[in-house]
């Protein structure tokens, strides 16, 4: 293991010992190594070969149900089932040993709370359940396996994720107030590319960056780690397991 890397590492403890408030914001990054491509991963991040406007957006769901479907139902089954790995675990464990608050996740594909984390805000919703666009009529996210249309109205089912062009949901409203006063937040997986949740590191004192590609927030982070997510949670864990939780301990 490089001297720099353990360094890092012994720094990341410090730091998170030390911050009374910790979340977590993670993005696609943190599920590749359970086997869900993330978006902007060269060569093979899905935006690499499809404009998201023309694929993911409310507007090409609504112009052409069939080429919406047909494209994300692909990647949003690789989603449903996949299993949580080392990253997420880490996580649920941090928060469980009173660490770490909780995850704001972009994700949509439900890993933090399959691995056991309670405290998880899903910035740009989840795969659990659909709707109808017409009359509002809620679905379990099955429905959409066999056809895209209301049972009740006939009008056009739509999954419950942020689509491009779609309003934030409240979890990101919540997301905000939750990391006000925040001391340390560790951004795992994203490319904080996408606005707004790219601002939210704003909002904490401390910021520290555990992805494989440059990120814009890498200049202000406290700590930049290229290695894969698993490791540096798995590492973290460990330096900080025989420590009692310092601010949250009993509250899980
Ligand atoms: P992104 O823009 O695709 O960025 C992912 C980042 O993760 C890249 O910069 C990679 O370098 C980095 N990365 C990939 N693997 C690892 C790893 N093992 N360890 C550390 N870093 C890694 O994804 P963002 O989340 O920033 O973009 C937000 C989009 C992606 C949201 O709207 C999500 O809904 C959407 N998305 C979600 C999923 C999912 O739920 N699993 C999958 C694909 C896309």
């Amino acid at each position: 293991m490089p001297l720099q890397y353990l360094e890092q590492i012994q720094q990341l403890i410090h730091l998170v010992r030390h911050a009374g408030k910790v979340l977590a914001l993670t993005g696609a990054g943190i599920s590749t190594e359970s086997g869900i491509p993330d978006f902007r991963t060269k060569n093979t991040g899905l935006w690499e070969q499809f404009n998201p406007e023309e694929v993911a957006g409310i507007q090409a769901l609504k112009k052409d149900p069939q080429s919406f479907y047909r494209f994300n139902l692909q990647w949003w089954k690789d989603c449903l089932r996949a299993k949580p790995n080392a990253a997420h675990e880490a996580l649920a464990r941090l928060e469980k040993s009173g660490w770490l608050l909780g995850v704001i996740t972009q994700n949509i594909d439900g890993l933090h709370q399959a691995a056991g984390s309670q405290r998880v805000w899903e910035v740009h919703g989840n795969l659990r359940s659909c709707h109808c666009l017409a009359c509002g009529k809620e679905y379990a996210i099955k429905q959409l396996y066999q056809d895209f249309s209301c049972e009740q109205c006939g009008g056009l089912l739509r999954p419950n994720v942020v689509l491009f062009g779609d309003p934030m949901p409240r979890d990101y409203y919540i997301a905000e107030k939750v990391l006000s006063g925040c001391q340390l937040l560790l951004v795992i997986g994203s490319s904080l590319q996408v606005q707004p949740v790219a601002s939210l590191p704003s909002l904490s004192r401390q910021v520290v960056i555990i992805n494989r590609e440059p990120t814009p927030w890498d200049h202000d982070a406290e700590l930049v780690f290229r290695e894969s997510a698993s490791q540096v949670l798995a590492d973290l864990v460990k330096g900080l397991q025989d420590l009692p939780g310092p601010y949250f301990q009993g509250n899980s």
